[in-house]
């Protein structure tokens, strides 16, 4: 898959003053470089829409789209790829439906890390690093030390998430991640742009020794 640093995902409770695609254009212009439709609320109608607008707009700037769990919607709208949880359907599943889309896994634990990569997942999250409020049924924090493992032994992209903001993002880049994940602090931010633009610093930072 293309190279990306800054993955910024949807939320729904966090922009009451913006629009779900302003908020995710701000980011892109930000520099955040893959976008996630990630919605547990919405009917199937709303659902369709929105990932038709973020499909829409991800194309002008050239983004990859990735869908969160639903792989049909993820099918309807022609997005890029798909994300999936440790509780859904299997990779072998998922490859034979999606084909050569990208499929990023969630994991908690070195094991899930390595049996996604050893599966053909094409990256995977590592989380939750510090506790979140934005997923509800996360499991407990995993803490620096799993980045620093997974940064050891895992050779497909990683992303580090969860509960990942601009006051501790350095700590997380030092424990071995190359590319962060945030939602609240991103879409939840009064300038998004902003925020991914700091994001972005801390990474270059690092990348630049
Ligand atoms: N997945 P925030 S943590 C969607 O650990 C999600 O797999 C996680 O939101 C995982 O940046 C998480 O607001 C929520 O903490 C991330």
């Amino acid at each position: 898959m293309k190279e990306f640093r800054l993955y910024a995902i949807t939320g729904e409770n966090f922009h009451p003053r913006r629009e779900l695609t302003e908020v995710m254009e701000q980011a892109i212009l930000g520099g955040a470089d893959i976008i996630q439709f990630r919605d547990k609320h919405s009917g199937p109608e709303e659902r369709l829409a929105k990932a038709r607008a973020l499909r829409e707009l991800t194309r002008r700037y050239g983004v990859p789209l990735i869908i969160n769990d639903h792989v049909q919607l993820a099918l309807e709208v022609d997005a890029d790829g798909i994300h999936l949880g440790q509780g859904d359907l299997s990779l072998t599943e998922a490859r034979r439906i999606v084909g050569n889309k990208i499929i990023g896994i969630s994991t908690h634990a070195i094991e899930e890390a390595l049996a996604a990569q050893k599966q053909g997942a094409d990256y995977i999250g590592a989380g939750p690093v510090y506790a979140t409020q934005t997923k509800l049924d996360a499991v407990a924090p995993v803490g620096l030390d799993y980045i620093r493992e997974v940064s050891r032994r895992i050779r497909i992209p990683f992303v580090a998430i969860g509960g990942i903001k601009l006051h501790n993002a350095d700590e997380v880049i030092e424990a071995g991640a190359t590319r962060l994940c945030a939602i609240s602090e991103i879409v939840g931010s009064e300038d998004p742009a902003g925020a991914c633009r700091a994001f972005i610093d801390k990474l270059e930072q690092k990348e630049r020794g």
